[in-house]
């Protein structure tokens, strides 16, 4: 099949059209795109740490670290660079090619800065990808995270522009795709996605799609998370999303983001392992790996490996000692060989 050209000007009634197909026609599109572009059994491993944890001043409803809402957790303050390192390599002996860091703050000040800079550089001394999720960041701010190394920058537009003031007052949608811009503009890779299941209509998670396909490039990497309901959030209760409703929108995702990482974010936990193999089926290509997430729990590693042996799925990435990494032969002939200290690469990079 001819690779199609990538697009940015997906109409919304287009993408409407993609998520009314019959499910069997929207999974097996998205399975064409996905094996066009990715080895379909190959999912990239990101493991996430929060560095600096609670009491932030924005008010997003869904988020157990917003001063806002009364969740339980300790306000923190920033960990220790070396804190940071140690748990990094932690991270990489498991078998995360990325290093993900988030911070509960509006924006980074030039206060705590510095030492952000310098987490970003000794993580990337590692040989790890490094990622940080900071809030906004302006032009001058996502330079020096770029000449410190920062491949990455994650920062959601968490649902449409229509839902999105039911959701956050306290920064504005144009904000964030202002954030986005200096982000690239810097030269740094994006890392943008939403959150599903936070009661949107469905035109909702239409339009959300519909703005991350338009920015151009598209984000290299997308994460699509499940609401995690917590206590003390104004969407503890929110209404269950079927989860059918949510592969649809991983389908879509990889249909108009032909060669980004979907990222099958947050959430995983009270999925099960049959939504999740959907989830790799409808195009998803990444995870974050690692009991927690960054205040909530994250399914046990040693479940993701079992997981992934059932369905012959391999790690994607740098090289890795198999002692501390999963080998699949699921497949052998499908799979490099594994030896005790069995390399695995990235095939498409
Ligand atoms: N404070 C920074 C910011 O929001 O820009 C970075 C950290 S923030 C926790 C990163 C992302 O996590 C949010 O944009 C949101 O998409 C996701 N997130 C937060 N709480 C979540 C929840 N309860 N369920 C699912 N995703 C969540
Ligand atoms: C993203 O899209 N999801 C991650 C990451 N980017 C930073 C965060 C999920 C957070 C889930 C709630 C928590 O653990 O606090
Ligand atoms: Fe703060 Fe980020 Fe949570 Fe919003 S999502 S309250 S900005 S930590």
């Amino acid at each position: 099949m001819p690779e199609p050209t990538l697009r940015y000007d997906w109409r919304l009634d287009e993408i409407e059209a993609l998520f009314d197909l019959p499910f069997n026609d929207l999974l097996f599109r998205a399975q064409q795109v996905h094996r066009q572009h990715f080895d379909a059994n190959q999912v990239q491993i990101s493991t996430l740490l929060s560095i600096k944890t609670g009491a932030c001043p924005e008010d997003c409803k869904y988020c157990p670290q917003s001063g806002h809402y009364a969740t339980g957790l300790d306000k923190e303050k920033l960990l220790e660079i070396e804190a940071v390192v140690a748990q990094a390599e932690a991270a990489r002996e498991a078998g995360a090619s990325r290093f993900c860091m988030g911070a509960a703050w509006k924006r980074p000040t030039s206060r705590d800065l510095p030492a952000v800079l310098e987490m970003v550089r000794r993580v990337k001394a590692l040989g790890l990808e490094t990622c940080m999720t900071l809030g906004m960041l302006d032009a001058d701010q996502a330079g020096q995270l770029a000449t410190a190394g920062l491949d990455y920058y994650n920062h959601n537009l968490d649902t449409s522009p229509e839902y999105y003031g039911e959701i956050i007052t306290t920064r504005s949608y144009a904000d964030r795709l202002e954030t986005l811009g200096n982000v690239r503009g810097a030269g740094m890779k994006v890392c943008s996605g939403g959150i599903l299941g936070m009661g949107e209509a469905p035109r909702d998670r239409a339009a959300l799609l519909q703005q991350l396909a338009n920015l151009e490039p598209h984000p290299e990497s997308v994460p699509i998370n499940m609401l995690v309901k917590v206590p003390g959030t104004p969407l503890e209760d929110a209404e269950d999303l079927d989860p059918l409703d949510f592969i649809r929108a991983i389908a879509v995702a990889r249909i108009l983001m032909p060669r980004s990482h979907v990222r099958l974010s947050a959430g995983r936990e009270e999925m099960g392992e049959s939504t999740q193999a959907l989830a790799f089926l409808a195009g998803a290509n990444s995870i974050f790996y690692g009991d927690r997430l960054l205040t909530t729990s994250n399914p046990q590693a040693q479940s993701d490996r079992a997981l992934f042996a059932k369905l012959g799925i391999r790690f994607e990435g740098r090289e890795v000692k198999s002692e501390n990494h999963y080998p699949v032969v699921a497949d052998p002939g499908a799979n490099p060989p594994v030896a005790d200290h069995a390399l695995f690469y990235d095939a498409t990079r």
